[in-house]
């Protein structure tokens, strides 16, 4: 045997660089169902689903393409339990030239397969991972010597580098890069939110759900009324049902939150993006052939172009750049635990417990969710980045760690000093009440910030701008929130101390 081509549970792409001039005949490739990547955290069972399910179909897929595939389906006592055990097994087996890789999305994984030949004792080739539209040198180098790195210049960057919404004078469609402001509408049920695509398990998928619902009961979440695709077909007819019936109002309710609605206008692909089952691009030029033929307008179209090649690619860049130290910064020196109802949603915080559960049914919470709510209020508490960053990590069906990192420990905790915004997301219950309709339905009051019932976002939102004084009052987009607790009266100051004291001491009743 020439090779083993060694494919893991997120590149599920018949045009992955592991495959490329491979030899069918000779190479064999591998994929495994292993403990230790099942195990890294207390993944959502629909994740484990989702994962282990595209993963046979596509090892299925790929022998019908006529490759030779060695496939090690999970169970508790294999003898390999770690991707490298399954690789040093068939290496002793099969004695290949040596092991060829892609670049992995873990900046753990990547350590101890860039490590493996050493204890292989044959080379190990990793290749680029060009399923991203920037890859990571090129990003290396776009960042160097900048003061600062901010998405919206990356993102022209892309612009002009895909030819996504540029004309053929190379200027932006519409006249503008960025049609956000026009994207902040509250959604009050009209016009009604697409049911979300649904595959039905089919017998892959079953014996999957069964095999979780066994190994992996302690696990987050729920395997129930699972419904992702599982394979790139599936996947492809998902970005379908998106743009003919989400996103022509993506765009405006973006930033919408609702009650007894879970998915409003998002697309729900970025689990199919994530593990390779749909190409970034061509989901884009789908976008933007829907607004070519007129069924989708300039700011829903350019809206998701841009959390596609611009924020999805810039946070990889970040991981890449920063990391491994970037995984312990906390610049904000937080020391809190995480608040237990974040596992089970049991809170009166009507916005919390919504998301919260949801994300429990689901595996998925749309963006504003994850930022606004979740993440928010993490923020404003002082929760231990590592300890939040754990949470995102596992109970997302699409949470991976180049992904999920540099959005919470950086967009959501400021925990990086501001590579991902330019000052914290924090919001007082207000923000809330503004986008959504949670708070006619809660137990605290969103009106009052000092009080029994008052919500706890507000008391919370003032303590946060007041013990962080030092971090923020020089930078001049904050500067309007110390104006505004500086001209409060020391008694009201004192009042919403008090409340935060006493929320921050009893945050597990919340
Ligand atoms: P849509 O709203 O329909 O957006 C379209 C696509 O744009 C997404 O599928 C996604 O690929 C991309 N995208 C949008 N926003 C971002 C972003 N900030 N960063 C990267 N890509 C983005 N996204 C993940 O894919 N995995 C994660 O683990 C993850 N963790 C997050 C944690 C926090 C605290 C926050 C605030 C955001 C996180 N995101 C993560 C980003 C974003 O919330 C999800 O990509 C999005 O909710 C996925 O749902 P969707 O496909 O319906 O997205
Ligand atoms: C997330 C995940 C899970 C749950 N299981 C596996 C697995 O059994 N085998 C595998 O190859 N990959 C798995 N993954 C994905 C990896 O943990 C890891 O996040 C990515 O491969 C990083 O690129």
């Amino acid at each position: 045997m020439a090779n083993l081509i060694l494919i893991l549970g997120d590149q599920l792409s018949h045009r992955l660089s592991a495959l490329e001039g491979a030899d069918k005949d000779n190479d064999l490739v591998v994929m495994a169902e292993v403990h230790s990547e099942a195990s890294y955290t207390n993944h959502h069972r629909k994740k484990l689903v989702f994962i282990f399910s595209a993963m046979r179909h596509f090892a299925d897929a790929l022998e019908e393409d006529g490759w030779r595939v060695h496939y090690q389906r999970y169970h508790p006592d294999n003898p390999a339990q770690s991707i490298e055990q399954v690789i040093a097994e068939l290496a002793r087996e099969y004695q290949p030239e040596r092991v060829i890789t892609t670049e992995c999305g873990e900046w753990r994984l990547h350590e101890q397969i860039s490590r493996s030949h050493k204890t292989l004792g044959i080379p190990v080739e990793i290749r680029p991972d060009t399923r991203f539209v920037c890859n990571i040198d090129e990003f290396d180098r776009w960042a160097e010597g900048r003061k600062q790195l901010r998405m919206e210049f990356f993102y022209r960057e892309m612009r002009k580098k895909t030819g996504l919404l540029m004309t053929s004078e190379g200027q932006p469609e519409g006249g503008k890069w960025n049609f956000d402001t026009d994207n902040r509408k509250k959604w009050a049920g009209k016009p009604p939110a697409p049911a979300p695509f649904r595959e039905e398990p089919d017998a892959i998928t079953t014996e999957v759900i069964e095999l979780v619902n066994e190994y992996f009961s302690e696990y987050f979440g729920t395997t129930e009324g699972f419904h992702y695709a599982v394979t790139a077909e599936q996947a492809l007819v998902a970005l379908a049902h998106f743009i003919d019936f989400a996103l022509p109002c993506f765009g405006d309710y973006q930033d919408a939150m609702s009650d007894n609605e879970d998915w409003l206008f998002h697309s729900i692909l970025s689990p199919y993006l994530n593990t390779g089952l749909l190409d970034p691009m061509e989901v884009c030029e789908e976008a933007v052939r829907a607004w070519h033929a007129g069924r989708a307008p300039l700011n829903a179209v350019e809206g998701f172009v841009r959390q596609i090649i611009g924020w999805r690619e810039f946070v990889r860049g970040i991981y890449w750049l920063l990391m491994p130290g970037y995984a312990r910064e906390n610049r904000l020196g937080n020391s809190r635990e995480l608040p237990w109802f974040y596992w089970t949603g049991d809170t009166k915080m009507r916005c919390m417990h919504k998301a919260i559960d949801a994300t429990a049914r689901n595996a998925y919470a749309h963006h504003i969710q994850r930022l606004m709510v979740t993440g928010n209020f993490a923020l404003l508490a002082g929760v231990k980045p590592e300890a939040i960053c754990d949470w995102y990590l596992a109970v997302y069906i699409d949470a991976f760690d180049w992904v999920e990192l540099p959005n919470t420990l950086g967009m959501v905790m400021h925990a990086d000093g501001g590579y991902l915004g330019s000052k914290p997301y924090a919001a007082s219950g207000k923000y809330i009440q503004r986008m959504s309709d949670h708070c006619q339905n809660c137990h605290y009051r969103v009106q009052d910030a000092t009080g029994d019932r008052a919500c706890p976002f507000n008391s919370l939102y003032w303590h946060f701008i007041d013990r962080h004084r030092e971090d923020f009052a020089n930078n001049p987009r904050m500067t309007m929130m110390y104006r505004n607790w500086d001209k409060q009266k020391s008694e009201r100051r004192e009042a919403l101390r008090a409340r935060a004291d006493w929320v921050l001491a009893n945050i597990e009743t919340l």
